[in-house]
């Protein structure tokens, strides 16, 4: 067997304030859409792992909650996320976007590199916004003047302009090792975890205001049954757990308008990813104050990682 002369392998954290689009660049990275996106901050909870294997190198990607306040238990819990994310990487991506200098926002995320001595990339994302490129060159002085960056790299996530530089630059700053999963391996996360981050996802995208942060879904049911025809059929129960009646009566919309369209919506997204046909029903419950509730927060985290189902 012919070896190339050297491989690289390493855990890449992805750093930086809500909406800077670090899901979006890890899917675009990784070619898989697993962490899921929306215009609405704090879309990502949890770590959400997504491996890249490319000849030369296995990277292993960890997407963070962005940076921000804490207000509830849960925020404190995606906090603590964030600083385990910090710990023990081999590389930090630093997202941040190319379409204005340092905000408050941003600088608070900075301020959380100030121990940290990995050596930390700057992704300046969404560069596809700028019309005239040359924009762009304060912003990056702005940022150069932050920090000591490995590199600074502009990209955009969404149209993957320069994510051939930033995966070289990412091989490039890792260190020498074999891969640690198999060549075809995406995440070890269990699917219903991506399941229902997904039906999360559209939850996210079809309401407003305050619902988007009241919701969490559990998957209660995944039932795998055989069909006539040989395939198999995966059956799943899910409960959207909201805080208030009035976010229930929103969720569920005229005549269950709107439950039908998460379900349907969401459906179209996971069937490709088992890649498989699913049947799935969706329920709402009104859980108050969940977000403050150590043990359905303990139940929620549980559920993403690999032998929990
Ligand atoms: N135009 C443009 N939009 C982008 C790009 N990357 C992300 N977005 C948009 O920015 C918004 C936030 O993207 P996410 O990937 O969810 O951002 P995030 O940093 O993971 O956000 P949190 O999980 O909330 O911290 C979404 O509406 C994305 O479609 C990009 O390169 N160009
Ligand atoms: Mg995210």
């Amino acid at each position: 067997m012919t070896q190339s002369p050297k491989h690289s392998s390493g855990l890449v954290s992805l750093i930086g304030r809500p909406n800077a689009g670090k899901s979006t660049l890890m899917n675009a990275l990784i070619g898989t859409k697993l962490a899921i996106v929306a215009d609405k901050p704090q879309t990502t909870r949890t770590i959400i792992q997504g491996v890249m294997t490319l000849p030369e190198a296995q990277v292993v990607f960890l997407d963070t909650p962005g940076i921000h306040e804490p207000k509830t238990l849960l925020h404190k819990r995606m906090i603590e996320k964030i600083r385990e994310a910090l710990e023990g990487r081999d590389l930090i991506l630093f997202v941040a976007e190319a379409t204005h200098p340092p905000a408050t926002a941003d600088e608070q995320a900075i301020a959380w590199l100030k121990d940290v001595r990995t050596p930390v990339i700057l992704a300046l994302n969404k560069i596809d916004l700028l019309e005239n490129k040359a924009a762009m060159l304060p912003v990056l002085e702005q940022y150069a003047s932050r920090y000591n960056w490995a590199e600074m790299i502009p990209v955009s996530g969404l149209t993957g302009d320069g994510l051939d530089v930033l995966r070289a630059a990412i091989v490039d700053k890792l260190p020498e090792g074999p891969p640690l999963y198999p060549p075809d391996y995406l995440t070890s996360h269990p699917e219903r975890f991506l399941a229902a981050e997904l039906i999360r996802e559209k939850i996210l995208h079809l309401t407003r205001e305050e619902v988007p942060h009241s919701v969490a879904v559990i998957i209660d049911t995944w039932a795998e049954e055989p069909r006539k025809d040989g395939s198999t059929l995966t059956k799943i129960l899910a409960t959207i757990h909201v805080e208030r009646d009035g976010q229930k009566s929103i969720v569920i919309g005229r005549k269950g308008s709107m439950l039908k369209q998460i379900g349907m919506e969401a459906r179209l997204e996971i069937e490709p990813l088992l890649e498989r046909k699913i049947y799935l029903e969706l329920f709402v419950r009104v859980t108050p104050d969940w977000r403050m509730k150590s043990q359905f927060l303990h139940e929620l985290d549980q559920s993403s990682i690999a032998g929990s189902e």
